[in-house]
């Protein structure tokens, strides 16, 4: 580490101590984040932390959404996104009309949304739910029918075992969608021995030829328990520093190279001492829309 960055992580912890911050980072930051984040996790785990924590002001290291569900669950906090442009593609492929009109073709049918998606669209949905629980929080609805969004892949994933039928909204994440099935032939062919872990936003055909399907949870919650030595990873890069960190013995190979979400690069070290420095950028969520967005993203943490 330069005198730079260290000098960098300096005043970062200083702000962090003087705000009395508490900093989250998705498990797909770039490694310098995940090292001075106080927790890092996924989507699940951050909006658990979020729930909890007795820090006044949340700097939460991640894309828009991550932020927004940190704000709806802590309304006396503040809750900072270090780089504002953070977005999501997926989030972006559903808005509350277009869900209203869903429903509308569907009366009475429940609502599943992915915690991928806006404020408005969870304030719309009966339920939220994560790649780590998503076929648990369909399970638990009394209903044949659900209306599962903005997520197709993981959708198609969880329905293979239940006896209900999801109706789909035809969303996906730009970064896992570019997960090809040559590159799983590809990387067998480059490593025999080794296991194909794949996340299920992947596309079916993907997920059909994986040795293991989950989670960021999930995917490293096998590769600490298997005996595998050899294993590639087919979902967002950032995942692999802590891989390698928690299996220093194990060998890990991206599935693609096109697995890097940019906008979860956006945000550095800098990006954060600037976010302490100025309380920028606050995402707020209006009121009438937090509370409805509330009890569905509580409905989900009642079950996890
Ligand atoms: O749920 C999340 O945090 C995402 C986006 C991926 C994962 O599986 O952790």
């Amino acid at each position: 580490m330069g005198p730079l960055t260290e000098e960098l992580i300096r005043r970062l912890l200083e702000l962090k101590e003087r705000r009395r911050a508490v900093i989250l980072a998705h498990n797909y930051q770039l490694k310098e984040v995940q090292d001075v984040a106080d927790y890092v996790g996924d989507s699940l785990a951050l909006a658990q932390k979020a729930a909890t924590t007795a820090a006044e002001v949340i700097v939460l290291c991640g894309v828009y959404f991550m932020a927004e569900t940190a704000a709806i669950l802590n309304p006396d906090k503040k809750v900072l996104l270090p780089e504002r442009s953070a977005g999501c593609p997926l989030a972006d492929t559903i808005d509350a009309d277009g869900l209203r009109e869903a429903k509308r073709r569907h009366p009475g049918v429940p609502v599943v949304c992915y915690v991928n998606s806006s404020a408005a669209v969870k304030a719309e949905s009966d339920i939220c739910c994560t790649s780590s629980n998503a076929e648990k929080v369909v399970r638990s609805l009394p209903a044949a029918r659900v209306l599962f969004v903005p997520d197709y892949n993981l959708g198609h994933y969880i329905s293979r075992g239940l006896d209900k039928e999801l109706i789909l909204w035809p969303g996906s994440c730009t970064t896992h969608a570019r997960v090809k099935p040559e590159d799983v032939h590809k990387a067998r062919e480059a490593h025999p021995d080794a296991l194909v872990l794949v996340h299920p936003e992947c596309s079916p055909e993907v997920v059909e030829l994986a040795d293991f399907v989950g989670s960021t949870s999930a995917i490293l919650k096998f590769a600490r328990e298997t005996s595998a030595k050899t294993l590639i990873i087919g979902t967002e890069m950032g995942i692999l520093y802590r891989l390698k960190r928690e299996n220093p013995s194990k060998q890990f190979y991206l599935l693609s190279p096109g697995l890097i979400c940019p906008n979860m690069k956006y945000t550095r070290l800098e990006s954060i001492v600037h976010s302490l420095e100025t309380m920028s950028f606050q995402v707020k969520v209006a009121e009438d829309i937090r509370l409805r967005a509330k009890e569905a993203l509580e409905r989900m943490l009642a079950l996890s």
